[in-house]
């Protein structure tokens, strides 16, 4: 896989512009998702540099290097979205929010971009709503056809809307949840959608905010899949370029913060886009003095984890971690959080079990070995799902276990006293 990493040229993926500066570099880490069973754990493991640039003309931040979609989605690719009670309640809502507002029924077409396992097209599907999904993972798109959702195995892009608009299939809907950073092929993707939608159709877009990004020093949500990090400026520039007009926007809490897009062939900037665009050009987050301290607050981070880290060992504490998350994999090769720390990582999607965290090589255990093992404190490297996995875990903090919530700054939950 050495061959794997590609030198992108040295321009904007949205706008082409060559004005891209660097402001990070979290050095040389494994693929993110790229979980190793025991026989690849002899063997050599492949790196990539992750640096981070803003593009002086569109304002998208962006990685600087790339490693091809095939390598980073192919078949193993471990992501599944219904492992989240809240997410799963999260994609309801907004199903139904949707259904009630375009009176969507037998008539309709909803296409979900990246529609995983089909932890939101189930909804439709419950109400007789016709769907299609297209995903090119090819676990999660087996569990979505085992579940009755019609899926393409397949990157979706330019030529792929074309053939679907050729066909006459064009979406009321068109879902893209957190899938526009993992695209290589920006324009292509978004000029897509717009072929795909019906006149009167909407694409709803869910990405992470990266004001929250930097805001909450959510580092470890920057790995090799997600080849961009958003602001309302740059999505405004690339919708535009591309036919589609961003209607409206909310701000959500989720994955740490981020916006859900409502975009369309037709109308203007609505109210809200046009407030958070005027919020980000007085924080100048088009510019690189906005974006230029975060590596220093990323250092600190790390430097903080690793000593509180290194004195609970000293104290002889047992340490444990939960959450096999691609995040995951970023921080603990950040930081250089191993096995001589982590006796093991906990997580409910079963596709994970047996297998070892990519760098760090970490076991990846059942969540009950919390239960069963009972180490004094567990590191939360899902912190996105922070209020989730605290409510489940109740028994274990009830029985004076700790957690360990690593960002926005290191802190312990739980216990009677602190270290
Ligand atoms: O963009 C991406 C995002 C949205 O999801 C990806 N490229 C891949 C993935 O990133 P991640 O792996 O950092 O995502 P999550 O959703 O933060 O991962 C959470 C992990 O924790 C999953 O492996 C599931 C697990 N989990 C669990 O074991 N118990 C999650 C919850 C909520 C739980 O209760």
């Amino acid at each position: 896989m050495a061959e794997a990493i590609r030198a992108v040229e040295p321009v904007c993926r949205s706008c082409g512009s060559s004005e891209l500066q660097t402001f990070l570099s979290l050095g040389s880490l494994p693929l993110a998702d790229g979980l190793l069973d025991a026989e690849a754990l002899s063997r050599p493991e492949p790196r990539h540099p992750l640096e981070v640039a803003v593009c002086g003309d569109c304002a998208l931040v962006q990685l600087t290097t790339e490693v091809p979609p095939e390598v980073l989605f192919g078949g193993d690719y471990p992501y599944y979205s219904s492992y989240s009670d809240a997410l799963l309640e999260h994609s309801r809502r907004n199903v139904e929010a949707l259904v009630g507002a375009r009176g969507l029924g037998p008539e309709s077409l909803v296409v979900e971009l990246a529609s995983n396992d089909g932890y939101l097209l189930q909804h439709y599907r419950r109400q007789g709503i016709p769907v299609l999904g297209i995903d090119p993972a090819e676990g999660p798109a087996r569990e979505a056809i085992r579940r009755g959702i019609p899926t393409l195995r397949e990157f979706f892009g330019r030529a792929l809307a074309g053939q679907l608009a050729a066909e006459g299939r064009l979406a009321d809907v068109v879902h893209a949840n957190n899938v526009l950073a993992h695209v290589p092929d920006l324009n292509g993707f978004v000029e897509g959608i717009a072929t795909l939608l019906k006149p009167d159709g909407v694409a709803v877009v869910e990405v992470p905010y990266v004001l929250d990004l930097i805001d909450q020093v959510e580092f470890d949500t920057i790995y090799h899949e997600h080849h961009c990090y958003f602001s309302v400026t740059a999505l405004v520039r690339l919708l535009r370029r591309n036919g589609l007009v961003l209607n409206d926007v909310e701000h959500l809490a989720i994955h740490g913060g981020s916006l859900r897009l409502f975009a369309s062939r037709r109308g203007e900037l609505g109210a809200k886009v046009r407030a958070l665009l005027e919020r980000e050009s007085r924080l100048r987050a088009d510019r690189l003095d906005y974006y230029s301290g975060f590596g220093e607050r990323v250092a600190r981070l790390r430097d903080e984890l690793r000593a509180l880290l290194a004195r609970l060992r000293v104290g002889g504490a047992r340490i444990a971690a939960y959450g096999a998350a691609a995040k995951g994999a970023v921080l603990t090769n950040y930081v250089g959080i191993g096995r001589e720390t982590l006796e093991f990582v906990v997580d409910r999607n079963d596709h994970k079990h047996g297998m070892f965290m990519p760098g760090v090589h970490v076991p990846i255990l059942p969540t009950r070995a919390l239960r069963e093992r009972r180490p004094d404190y567990v590191l939360l490297l899902a912190w996105n799902f922070r209020e989730e996995i605290l409510a489940q875990q109740a028994d274990y903090l009830r029985a004076g276990g700790r957690f360990i919530v690593p960002v926005p700054r290191p802190e312990i939950v739980g216990g009677v006293e602190s270290p």
